[in-house]
């Protein structure tokens, strides 16, 4: 029986698109309106999941949200049947029938929130939610998260909240916004919010997504011990240079902490108050890459920290990186040093292009959980990935996802029941009976 680290990765959807919908996220708006291709997009990250499995860390997948969202479109005054309904949308409004389209729920570590149960003062996990407040196109994800997260973890050992209501001042993006520290995983740790702003606005060029009172909310409701709970204040310049999301520029598993000089405010107080309160345990890696060493943009550019680490079978740490780290030599030469000084030793590359060309990293696609072993037991086994469940995604995605989408492919009204027939096929494999609005009506 497994107890550990374990990784929920959003399966991509029929319909992963380059509409350059998130303002602030450099690489959506790059690629804004290029081609996509779905079928190559969900095999990457297929890929990437495999890879975990292969390293003996169970792997668990999320279904593709509901798109197009014909229930977001009709909220904005969309009616008649699903082709008038995208039809009208396509007339009126691309950005809606885009947002009504977009697969972004991919990107799981914006999914929820996670704290183990070692963590929490009642002893039990609790997740939250995500209400991705910031932008319209992932606000649509809150709902179904919810509903999925309650198939997969049974009520009995993990407590799932509602997502947080939400307001300008209470806007949530989950694990991309969180960090914990600890000796080893089952341990008793420290948790660290990031937030981007304390109050509804900001003078930011870009949005600050995560509010420090969503975090704080998150933190009370979990029943955190706020001797070992942190808010940290993302840097201004790491928001504006295009980390969104703080998982951009630090990351932690167990007892390695990695983060840039700029990716906090008042960085060198608040890293040492964290680095006191972990005083009486050994061995603990807080590595600050300066800026010297490597420029906040090329970090941000190679998405060397949006990275996963995970301990791996002969005891030392392994970094799964997205190939494009190898385009940098700062980030090479700070390899180098990595593994002469730290305990990562072994280094492996992924090719998620596609995702990438959204801003989505390795630890985007991705939601780490901790559980003991009475937990893992209480996790519906249909979503933890087999080699037999991968040959039946594979197959499905190689027989009915297209390898190219336009933009305007997204007001082909065909798409709307090609995407809904892939995505009633999916509950048919994972047994979860009609969960999608589309098997109800
Ligand atoms: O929210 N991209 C996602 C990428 C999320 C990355 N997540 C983490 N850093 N954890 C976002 O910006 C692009 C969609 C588009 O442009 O079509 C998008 O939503």
């Amino acid at each position: 029986m497994y107890q550990g680290e374990l990784n929920f990765d959003g399966l991509i959807g029929p319909t992963h698109n380059y509409s350059g919908l998130s303002e602030g996220n450099i690489a959506s708006s790059k690629n804004s309106k290029k081609t996509s291709n779905p079928k190559k997009a969900a095999l990457q990250g297929l890929k990437k999941m495999k890879l975990l499995i292969e390293m003996g860390i169970p792997q668990g997948i999320f279904l593709p949200h509901e798109r197009p969202s014909l229930s977001f479109l009709r909220t904005q005054g969309f009616s008649g049947s699903d082709a008038d309904i995208v039809g009208s949308a396509a007339k009126i409004s691309s950005l809606l029938l885009n947002q009504s389209y977009s697969a972004s729920s991919m990107w799981a570590a914006n999914a929820a929130t996670f704290s183990p149960s070692v963590d929490c003062q009642d002893a039990i996990a609790h997740i939250t939610p995500a209400n991705l407040f910031s932008m319209q196109h992932r606000r649509i994800e809150a709902n179904f998260t919810y509903q999925q997260l309650n198939l997969i973890f049974k009520s009995s050992h993990f407590k799932i909240h509602k997502p947080i209501k939400s307001t300008d001042l209470m806007s949530d993006e989950g694990a991309a916004n969180h960090l914990r520290i600890t000796n080893s995983h089952l341990k008793k740790g420290i948790q660290v919010f990031v937030y981007g702003r304390d109050t509804s606005k900001e003078s930011l060029n870009f949005v600050a997504r995560q509010s420090r009172a969503a975090s704080e909310y998150i933190a009370n409701s979990h029943k955190l011990d706020m001797k070992q709970t942190f808010f940290l204040k993302q840097n201004m310049k790491a928001i504006n240079s295009g980390s969104f999301h703080n998982d951009i520029v630090s990351l932690a598993t167990e007892n390695v902490f990695i983060f840039h000089e700029e990716a906090f405010e008042d960085s060198k107080h608040k890293i040492q108050k964290i680095k006191n309160s972990l005083k009486a345990q050994e061995d603990n890696f807080f590595i600050e890459i300066s800026k010297n060493d490597i420029p906040l943009d090329i970090l941000v550019n190679s998405y060397l920290l949006n990275s996963q680490l995970v301990r791996n079978s002969s005891g030392d740490m392994t970094f799964i990186m997205p190939t494009e780290v190898n385009n940098y030599s700062e980030c090479k030469e700070w390899l180098v040093w990595i593994k002469e000084n730290t305990p990562i030793k072994d280094f492996k590359y992924v090719d998620i292009k596609q995702s990438m060309m959204n801003g989505g990293g390795p630890a985007c696609l991705r939601f780490k959980i901790v559980v003991n072993k009475d937990e893992f037991n209480n996790i519906n086994p249909n979503f933890l990935l087999n080699p037999d469940l991968i040959k039946r995604l594979e197959a499905l995605i190689n027989n009915s996802y297209r390898d190219t989408l336009e933009i305007k492919d997204l007001t082909d009204p065909e798409l709307i029941n090609e995407s809904y027939t892939i995505l009633d096929n999916l509950t048919q494999i994972f047994k979860t009976g009609s969960i999608y609005n589309f098997q109800k009506e």
